[in-house]
């Protein structure tokens, strides 16, 4: 069984992280979503809410994939927790040409690091490039619609959190 593991921050999932998953399922048997836990930081969403998301989000638009998906937290090298889970393919997902090249010094030192673990790029949709979580919460917080840029799941989840 093949098994990829695609890390981010997911906070929240946006409808270009989904896209990814979902392209990550058509080329792995098993996707183990990480999500990448930096104690510094403040999330706007707990790993149990940003994981409660992506589960939710996955089986509206694929139910029939939903058992292929795992979800699990992660802190230091992606290299790591990509071996913990047993994955031979690390998903990353590609936006435009800044992405590309901070993605290919990442996946070639991951892969002097751990040569049996191969990086896969994946393509955005081109409704979905443009987005990022970032935006996302600042244009929800400033009371703006994100409906077209996040799945229903985390729609209702950014209302509620910001009390709306
Ligand atoms: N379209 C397509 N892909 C997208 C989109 C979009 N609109 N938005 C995001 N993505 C992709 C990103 O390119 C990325 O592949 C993935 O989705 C996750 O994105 P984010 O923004 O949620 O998370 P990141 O990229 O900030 O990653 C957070 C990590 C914790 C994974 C990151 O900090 C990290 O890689 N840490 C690694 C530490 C490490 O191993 N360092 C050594 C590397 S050599």
């Amino acid at each position: 069984m093949t098994t990829a593991f695609y890390p981010g921050s997911f906070d929240p999932l946006t409808n270009g992280h989904l896209d990814v998953l979902i392209q990550a399922l058509n080329v792995a048997e098993r996707v183990v979503v990480g999500i990448g836990i930096n104690p510094g930081k403040t999330p706007m969403f707990s790993f149990d809410e940003r994981a409660d998301l992506i589960r939710q989000s996955l089986a509206e638009v694929l139910p029939k994939r939903r058992d292929a998906l795992d979800v699990v937290a992660f802190e230091g090298l992606v290299i790591n927790a990509a071996r913990a889970h047993a994955a031979k393919l690390l998903i990353r997902g590609l936006r435009d040409g800044t992405d590309l090249d901070y993605e290919m010094q990442m996946a070639g030192m991951n892969a002097q690091m751990a040569p049996d673990i191969q990086t896969v790029f994946l393509p955005s949709g081109v409704a979905s490039r443009p987005i990022t979580a970032t935006l996302v919460r600042q244009i929800a917080a400033m009371g703006g619609d994100v409906r077209a840029f996040v799945p229903a799941a985390v729609l209702d989840a950014l209302t509620k959190k910001l009390n709306r």
